[in-house]
């Protein structure tokens, strides 16, 4: 395992990307849960998604020059939309204005600049026919009785859910070539607090031993929660800590990871912006307390970062310059 980590300990720095419908909302990646919006309310921004300024040569380059070695890229997030082209949907990109796999292509300029590749892959699915609803399924907050539960998850099948994760995640790990991170989001280490999906919900332990089987030198995040499993996660992920929090950390494989400002995805009006030396700080943090720090672009649905991300970048960039490093 050391070894299998080796590359990933020495990069300590990489790009998170949020990007998916979300992104055309322009108002946090759980735009749908938040707002309890139905499929019929969401299907505007699958009709508008049209990432006509998507050059992720542009990406892959800010994240070079900003001294990051690695990305990781929502091919699906928790509302469902792929952004690679999969057998098993017809939620995705392909099926957009796009007319095309933005997975490959981002595979392919992230490699050319030599940086390794990620993917996070959700768990949750807003959008999935089989996908039993719970608590924090978007139509929740209209009703919360059982009865309305009930007559939602009439006829879905988690096991068909499972298999379609199964076969999402053999696409995904076969069809790009070498993948580097896997990075799954998420489930909940105590189902019995009642809360969420746990790992039998998710067959984790089964899905565990598919990846390692397609890839057997990549590495996955903790988010799976099978404590249990000793195989079951390389590296935690302590979300949006700050600084000082991360001194816990010391003697873990960690990865903390952050965002410019409140939320994941785009979010156009959010005036929360961390500032640079604040970033800086979390990078330097990081780094001193032996982790890694992974921060997050939420591009727009047009496919650029938002100049606020790209002045951050910047400024990262210059300092890295500055600092030989
Ligand atoms: C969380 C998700 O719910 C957020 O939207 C985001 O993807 C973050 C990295 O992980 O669990």
């Amino acid at each position: 395992k050391q070894q299998r980590m080796a590359w990933w300990t020495d990069s300590r720095f990489g790009m998170f990307i949020h990007w998916g419908l979300y992104s055309g909302a322009a108002r946090h990646e759980w735009v749908k849960h938040n707002e309890a919006l139905s499929n019929e309310d969401y299907q505007k921004y699958f009709d508008a998604f049209n990432p006509d300024l998507f050059e992720p040569q542009k990406w892959a380059k800010e994240a070079k020059a900003a001294g990051m070695k690695y990305a990781v890229l929502t091919t699906k997030h928790h509302e469902g939309f792929c952004l690679f082209d999969s057998k098993y949907t017809d939620y995705k990109a392909p099926n957009t204005q796009a007319k095309r796999d933005l997975v490959r292509e981002y595979v392919n300029a992230f490699r050319a600049q030599g940086l390794k590749v990620g993917f996070y892959y959700s768990l949750l699915d807003w959008h999935h026919p089989d996908y039993v609803m719970d608590e924090i399924h978007p139509l929740m907050q209209k009703d919360k009785s059982k009865e309305h539960y009930d007559k939602l998850n009439k006829g879905r099948d988690m096991a068909k859910y499972r298999q379609y994760m199964r076969n999402q995640i053999t696409e995904l790990l076969t069809n790009y070539g070498k993948i580097d991170i896997l990075w799954l989001d998420f489930s909940f280490p105590n189902k019995e607090k009642g809360k969420g999906k746990g790992k039998d919900d998710w067959g984790s332990v089964e899905l565990l031993k598919l990846i390692r089987k397609l890839q057997p030198g990549i590495i996955v995040d903790n988010r799976l929660n099978l404590e249990e499993y000793k195989d079951g996660a390389d590296f935690e992920t302590p979300e949006q800590v700050s600084p000082k929090e991360l001194e816990k950390y010391r003697g873990h494989t960690w990865e903390t990871c952050q965002t410019f400002s409140g939320s994941w995805g785009y979010y156009r009006d959010e005036n929360t912006w961390k500032t640079h030396r604040q970033l800086l700080d979390l990078l330097i943090t990081s780094v001193a307390n032996g982790g890694n720090l992974i921060l997050n672009v939420g591009p727009t649905a047009r496919g650029e970062f938002d100049y606020r991300a790209n002045n951050a970048l910047d400024t990262m960039a210059y300092w890295m310059h500055a600092n030989n490093l």
